[in-house]
């Protein structure tokens, strides 16, 4: 292993550990920052990453709202449940887990939450401001990345930084976030000729593809920063990223692992993202002298 190690579990612990001081803060001055998260339908894996936000919420002490809805619920329920999040002072975030069930428009889901409460960062005004460079809420897992390299002292600016992969959630913001940080980004995706060659090129190389070990040894040049934001299931039915991280290790000159690396930073953002929110929320009522 020539690698380095970014432990994201490590660095996010100490994140929520500051994050914990600050809501302590917060409730002393009489706002206790509030996270609802709503699950529609049965999926394992929705599931289990919900119970983590709730889980989360609770060890930073969080008051967490979790609304489970049947798969049968319909669009218009479900945007009379936002609503009402909406107008529920004690909710500071609100978050709709991802996928939603085919018949409901999941564009229509996320313009439904008030931007104010957009705590990931997917409803257009927060796209928008982000990509403007104005105060915005950032959307969870490239906000991680952008964190974790901070945290292990990683230059950004001047950089060639190859985003492999282009969602919404994850591609398409994390190449953003690097440009605002002064990088030179270039995106590859499944319609890119010859990804080797570009990806050769990065001096940080973030993954978002999709595909279990999909960036091997010969898509690194040595000493990179290999970022894998993947969270797949192997054949063997075990946690892995999109990088060989087995023999990537051997080339790179940092690598994150998978478990234990972007996903926790994820759900720390979530939390930071929150805490921001009822932070904003404090110093309104401060400033019309409903809270002193
Ligand atoms: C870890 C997510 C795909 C689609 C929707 C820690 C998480 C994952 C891994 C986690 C993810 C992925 C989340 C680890 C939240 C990240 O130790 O490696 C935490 O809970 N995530 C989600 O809410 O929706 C997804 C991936």
């Amino acid at each position: 292993m020539s690698a380095k190690l970014i432990s994201g579990k490590e660095i996010a612990l100490k994140k929520k550990n500051e994050i914990a001081k600050e809501v302590e803060a917060l409730k002393q001055a009489g706002v206790t920052p509030g996270l609802a998260v709503i699950l529609v339908g049965n999926n394992p894996a929705s599931r289990s990453y919900v119970t983590s936000k709730e889980k989360t919420c609770k060890e930073l002490g969080m008051h967490s709202l979790l609304i489970e809805l049947p798969e049968t619920i319909t669009e218009q329920e479900l945007l009379n449940k936002i609503d009402e999040l909406n107008h529920d002072d004690k909710i500071h975030g609100i978050l709709v887990q991802l996928p939603v069930p085919d018949h409901i428009n999941e564009t229509s889901i996320i313009e439904a939450i008030y931007p104010d409460k957009d705590v990931d960062g997917f409803h257009p005004i927060n796209v928008g401001r982000m990509m403007t460079g104005q105060d915005a809420f950032l959307p969870c897992t490239p906000y991680g990345v952008m964190i974790m390299l901070k945290e292990t002292g990683i230059e950004i600016e001047g950089k060639h930084v190859v985003v492999v992969g282009r969602s919404n959630i994850v591609g398409k913001p994390q190449g953003q976030l690097f440009l605002n940080e002064n990088a030179t980004v270039t995106y590859c995706h499944s319609r890119t000729v010859d990804i080797k060659s570009i990806t050769k090129q990065a001096d940080i190389l973030v993954a978002a593809v999709g595909k279990p070990y999909f960036i091997t040894e010969d898509f690194v040049k040595p000493g990179a920063v290999v970022i894998d934001v993947g969270i797949n299931r192997n054949s063997e039915g075990k946690l892995c990223g999109d990088v060989d991280f087995e023999n990537v290790k051997e080339k790179a000159g940092y690598i994150t692992p998978v478990p234990g690396g972007v996903g926790p930073m994820t759900i720390t953002m979530l939390m930071f993202n929150t805490l921001k929110s009822a932070k904003k929320v404090l110093q309104k009522l401060q400033s019309t002298g409903q809270i002193r």
